[in-house]
């Protein structure tokens, strides 16, 4: 019989490339909530790949990003603390745009993350842990995402593009190049991707279950309902709302849900609520579609000032 692969893989990027899309679309369901306003992301989500011979735990992370608030901080603290303990890294990045500053840090850390596992990965086998060919060779898995928005072309300039930008990095660092290799694909369209997905698993070491069979994420449900309101109102609401609504389920007594949408200020309030009510009716007939049948779902919007800004706060919200 050939031995079990399993491993976690850590999905980076700046806000909005495309993270949770493509964290989704590898795990073939919908595991994380996904928008298009950056930051929608808030804290590491796990989706969780089964295969007969294999486990793959993609960790889906907030988009790295300079923080502007203490929520921005912990979020940056979340996404590259799920660098920490991982088989492989993904680093993301869009076709559509020139590799920026926020392009360059994420690739940074990435390449920085790579170079100590291939590290201790060399150093297991000169313990006689196990083969080289077992631990799984610690590559960075740099993705070009969005390819459907621009042609061949583009994707070819964009690819040498990065690949310049990551020699640079790599080379800054010092040592040994660190094995880099290359995937444009369409996370919303899904062009591209078994070949990812063949060659992580191709590279998780030997390992077992970590998650039982048929579970494809470690989020609580209340927290999936909560965050199924927030992605609702994300498509709904401009400008800089967004980043002033918390989410949070207050009472679950099945088949009643009282999920509480808190916002910074009172005139934000209204604006969820849109006229007559209209928007957060919207949103409770969306969410609850997508909830187990027979669900009564209660939406509250209740103003809580800063909570952004305040520790306090946050420590209670749960981030
Ligand atoms: N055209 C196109 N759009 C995409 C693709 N992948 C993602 N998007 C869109 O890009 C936007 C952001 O996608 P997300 O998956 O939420 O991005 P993210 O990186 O998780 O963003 P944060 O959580 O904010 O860091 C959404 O509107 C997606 O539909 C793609 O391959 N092609
Ligand atoms: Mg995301």
């Amino acid at each position: 019989m050939s031995m079990f692969r399993s491993g976690f893989v850590a999905v980076v990027g700046r806000p909005n490339v495309g993270k949770s899309t493509l964290v989704n679309s590898m795990v073939g369901q919908k595991v994380t909530i996904v928008s298009p306003r950056p930051n929608t992301t808030r804290s590491q989500v796990r989706g969780v790949l089964n295969r007969p011979d294999a486990q793959v735990v993609f960790v889906d992370t907030p988009g790295l990003h300079k923080p502007k608030t203490a929520l921005g901080t912990r979020m940056n603290e979340s996404a590259t603390s799920s660098l920490d303990d991982v088989d492989a890294v993904v680093a993301l990045v869009e076709a559509t745009g020139a590799v920026g500053p926020g392009d360059r840090m994420v690739l940074a850390h990435s390449v920085k993350r790579v170079r100590a596992m291939a590290r201790s990965a060399a150093l297991t086998v000169e313990l006689g842990g196990a083969s080289a060919d077992v631990v799984g060779r610690p590559t960075l898995m740099v993705v070009v995402n969005k390819i459907d928005r621009v042609g061949g072309d583009g994707v070819l300039g964009h690819l040498t593009g990065v690949s310049a930008v990551v020699d640079a990095l790599d080379a800054e660092q010092g040592g040994d190049p660190v094995p880099v290799e290359y995937y444009p694909l369409s996370a919303t369209t899904g062009d591209g991707v078994p070949e990812l997905v063949d060659a992580l698993i191709e590279r998780m070491p030997e390992g077992p279950h970590y998650y039982p069979d048929g579970m494809v994420t470690d989020v609580a449900e209340a927290f999936w309902v909560a965050d199924l309101v927030r992605e609702e109102l994300l498509y709904r609401v401009a400008d800089e709302l967004p980043h002033s609504i918390a989410c949070r389920v207050t009472e679950w007594e099945w088949p009643r849900v009282r999920c509480e949408i808190l916002v910074e200020r009172d005139s934000q309030k209204g604006i969820v609520i849109g006229k007559g009510g209209e928007t957060l009716k919207e949103v409770g007939i969306a969410v609850r579609k997508q909830m187990d049948p027979g669900a009564y779902l209660e939406l509250f919007v209740r103003v809580e000032k800063r909570w952004q800004q305040r520790e306090e706060a946050l420590d209670r919200l749960g981030f």
